[in-house]
């Protein structure tokens, strides 16, 4: 946890993320659900028994939350939609969590808008 926020500090925008080369299938990743708008695999460091990410294939300029316009509103509800779906998939019954990190302060390292979901245990709060 300390690595990510350490690579927070550096991270900066890429006109090809990482997330995008996922979605193009040139980086292996563990994809759990799929659909025209939206891609969802598991984190690579896991924080909770069950962490994936939810992430538009096409992100439209959508680095990070704060550069969200009213032109992205139907595509960010369709991943928070798709957040709950695969959580009921994975089975989480119980609960879980939504991080959106933005930008240094909040640890973000991939600039491709990306909803963590976390879950699997009784999760504390407030986070650090
Ligand atoms: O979250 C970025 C997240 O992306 C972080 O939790 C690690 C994860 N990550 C990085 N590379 C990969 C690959 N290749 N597969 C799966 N997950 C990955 P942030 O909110 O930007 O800190």
């Amino acid at each position: 946890m300390v690595d990510e926020i350490a690579k927070a500090q550096t991270a900066i925008p890429e006109e090809v993320t990482l997330f995008d080369k996922i979605v193009a299938k040139k980086i292996p990743a563990n994809i759990i659900y799929e659909d025209d708008l939206a891609l969802a695999f598991r984190d690579i460091n896991p924080v909770t028994p069950t962490h994936f990410l939810v992430i538009p294939k096409d992100r439209k300029g959508l680095s990070q939350l704060s550069k969200a316009t009213p032109e992205h509103a139907q595509l960010l509800g369709h991943l928070l939609i798709t957040a709950a779906k695969v959580a009921a998939q994975e089975g989480l019954d119980n609960g879980f969590r939504t991080v959106i990190n933005d930008g240094k302060d909040a640890g973000q390292t991939v600039y491709h808008l990306h909803i963590h979901v976390i879950g699997g245990k009784q999760l504390s709060w407030p986070p650090g």
